[in-house]
């Protein structure tokens, strides 16, 4: 890939992320108003976290603009920054569908607000230091297989909390909770893959340039499934518990 094509694909993703976020606000807070009281709030958070979203991916499109045409280093530090802020709301909004009893709802948030703050913190240390090459004593990768720890209890205790949900469900919303348990694995799954790939792009027989274009498409891709894509299942699960008294 040319350089000029590598810069316009990232370009290109990152508009793309603008338009799924702003235009995904504009449902979230539209579809709320149908709501009950108590299924609105993990709906509200959605609208936020898009909100919170579109402002950085305003930001990161302009750092990628400043990059291509001034060669000023792309602000890798916004992408960060979002997640810390939106992390620990998708995993609220989720705790919140799930309806568990009042003490477990708030111990499962509390823990794993702490711990996707921990995930990101670590990972953004190893993020900003750049290595081409598979170095397992590189501090991206300790840090890295740190931040992976956090990973890891967070699922662990977001599956946890499904299973524990689940069986008091309908069949329409046990189906839909399913199918969030795949997009979470499949979409959060993303991020650690494309951290790594500007350390592993030589082991693939890719130029370091791939690498790099790779992980800005890999981390924006799974922004718009994890942020929009996400709060639509979750929208979904808000709708169905609506209509039953469950
Ligand atoms: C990092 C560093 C390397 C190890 C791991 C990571 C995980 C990041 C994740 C981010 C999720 C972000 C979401 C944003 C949506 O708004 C930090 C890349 C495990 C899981 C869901």
């Amino acid at each position: 890939m040319s350089a000029a094509d590598a810069y316009q694909l990232v370009y290109n993703f990152m508009s793309l992320a603008i338009a799924a976020m702003g235009a995904s606000f504009f449902f979230f807070v539209s579809a709320r108003g149908a709501l009950k009281e108590g299924n609105r709030m993990a709906v509200t958070l959605s609208a936020v976290v898009v909100l919170i979203a579109f402002y950085h991916y305003v930001r990161i499109f302009d750092s990628w603009v400043a990059f291509g045409t001034t060669g000023a280093p792309f602000n890798e530090a916004y992408r960060y920054v979002d997640w810390l802020l939106t992390v620990p709301l998708l995993v609220a909004e989720l705790v919140l569908v799930l309806k568990l009893d009042k003490k477990l709802e708030s111990t499962l948030i509390k823990r794993n607000v702490f711990y996707a703050f921990a995930m990101i913190a670590t990972g953004y240390v190893g993020e900003m230091t750049n290595i081409t090459t598979v170095d397992l004593a590189s501090p991206r990768t300790i840090w890295g297989a740190i931040s992976s720890v956090f990973f890891v209890l967070i699922l662990r205790d977001l599956f946890g909390g499904i299973d524990a949900s689940i069986k008091k469900q309908s069949k329409d919303i046990q189906g839909i909770f399913k199918i969030l348990r795949v997009v979470l694995i499949a979409t959060w799954g993303v991020y650690p893959i494309a951290y790594l790939l500007p350390a592993i792009s030589g082991n693939l027989g890719l130029t370091a340039q791939d690498g790099l274009v790779l992980k800005q498409v890999g981390y924006t891709i799974a922004d718009i499934l994890a942020k929009p894509g996400y709060g639509l299942l979750i929208w979904k699960i808000a709708t169905l518990k609506n209509g039953s008294s469950k």
